[in-house]
């Protein structure tokens, strides 16, 4: 008999230089010193030197530089050729994903011989038109959704949430992705560009059509060296964009861009969806609030407790109920540094 096996993971997108690779990155390394089994993958044909080691990379399958060389197209046609042919190719993503679960399931055990739970962290390219309006990259998560019914997991000793199951059940895969979309603070500098990311945000999400959250990175930069109108707390809240309209010069030659502007403002706030979680990687209290709006974004059942129980519940969830404590007290001074 069959049963389901939900495994998290972020979709992470933004344009490019946002921040999506560096926080990877990081997030991983957090997600690991949690006790979490992390599956790194990378979509963005453009990522030509990673951080991290990609479990999965779209670089074995196609090339961006080959791409553009054999059909003549520029960097930007490249990259959606590069994505459409993702699309087109899906069964090598799905046979990736399925190794790399098997190889958490024989591999990475925990302190009490269980294996690890996988978390999938999914690295995107920049280009906002993919997340916009463009088919190829929602084909694609389409179809992830309904790898849910294909891949599966052999082993009934994973970890589940309050649930155990006998050594002979297979259990199904059950993906629950969230949209991680990382858009950069330097945007706060400018009313109308934080409109226009905000519509953008707005449209990323509706396009997409899946659980999601906004994130505005770089958060250090922005408090120590740009000088903005309003609190941090104004642009990640989005409460009222008339205040931003307002900072639009009275000159007559914008009045129509600035009608515009509070046009755009005033939908915005009709959808009331868009709110932003500050993020600086080195912080790793905003590391976490991040992980905390994901985990309340798909579903997982962590995200009302404060930092000390939702630690001890990662370690409990990863089946590592006698987690080392000078592991769990450096994570904790790494939190209140
Ligand atoms: N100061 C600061 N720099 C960051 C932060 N996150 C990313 N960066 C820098 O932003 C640049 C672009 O990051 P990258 O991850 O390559 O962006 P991507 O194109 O969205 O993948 C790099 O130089 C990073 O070091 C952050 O939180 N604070
Ligand atoms: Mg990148």
């Amino acid at each position: 008999m069959n049963n389901i096996n939900p495994v998290f993971g972020q979709l992470v997108i933004g344009p490019a230089g946002s921040g999506k690779t560096t926080y990877c990155d990081v997030m991983a390394k957090y997600l690991r010193q949690l006790g979490r089994s992390v599956i790194l993958i990378n979509i963005d044909p453009a990522n030509d030197v990673l951080p991290y080691e990609a479990t999965i990379d779209i670089s074995k399958l196609i090339t961006l530089s080959d791409v553009m060389e054999t059909m003549s197209l520029g960097p930007n046609g490249g990259l959606l050729y590069c994505i459409d042919y993702l699309n087109s190719n899906f069964d090598w993503l799905r046979d990736g994903l399925q190794k790399a679960i098997d190889a958490i399931e024989s591999g990475d055990k925990d302190s009490s011989g269980k294996p690890s739970i996988p978390y999938i962290l999914v690295d995107s390219p920049g280009q906002i038109e993919l997340y916009t309006n463009h088919s190829s990259l929602k084909n694609v998560l389409t179809k992830l959704n309904s790898l849910s019914k294909q891949l599966t997991i052999n082993s009934s000793d994973v970890a589940t949430n309050g649930g155990s199951a006998s050594s002979d059940h297979q259990k199904i895969i059950d993906l629950r992705l969230v949209c991680v979309n990382i858009v950069d603070s330097h945007y706060c500098n400018d009313p109308s560009k934080f409109i226009s990311v905000a519509l953008n945000c707005l449209n990323t999400m509706i396009h997409l059509e899946m659980p999601h959250i906004n994130v505005l990175s770089k958060v250090d930069i922005i408090q120590k060296y740009a000088k903005s109108d309003f609190g941090l707390d104004f642009y990640c809240e989005v409460l009222d964009l008339n205040y931003l309209v307002d900072k639009i010069s009275d000159d007559p030659f914008l009045a129509k861009f600035k009608k515009l502007t509070k046009g755009l403002a005033g939908i915005i706030e009709d959808y009331s969806l868009i709110s932003f979680i500050p993020l600086d990687v080195n912080n790793a209290k905003t590391v976490l609030n991040v992980l905390k709006g994901c985990d309340r974004a798909n579903g997982f059942y962590l995200s009302d407790l404060d930092e000390e129980q939702l630690i001890q519940k990662y370690f409990r969830d990863s089946g590592s109920a006698n987690f080392e404590s000078s592991k769990y007290d450096e994570l904790l001074d790494n939190l209140h540094e």
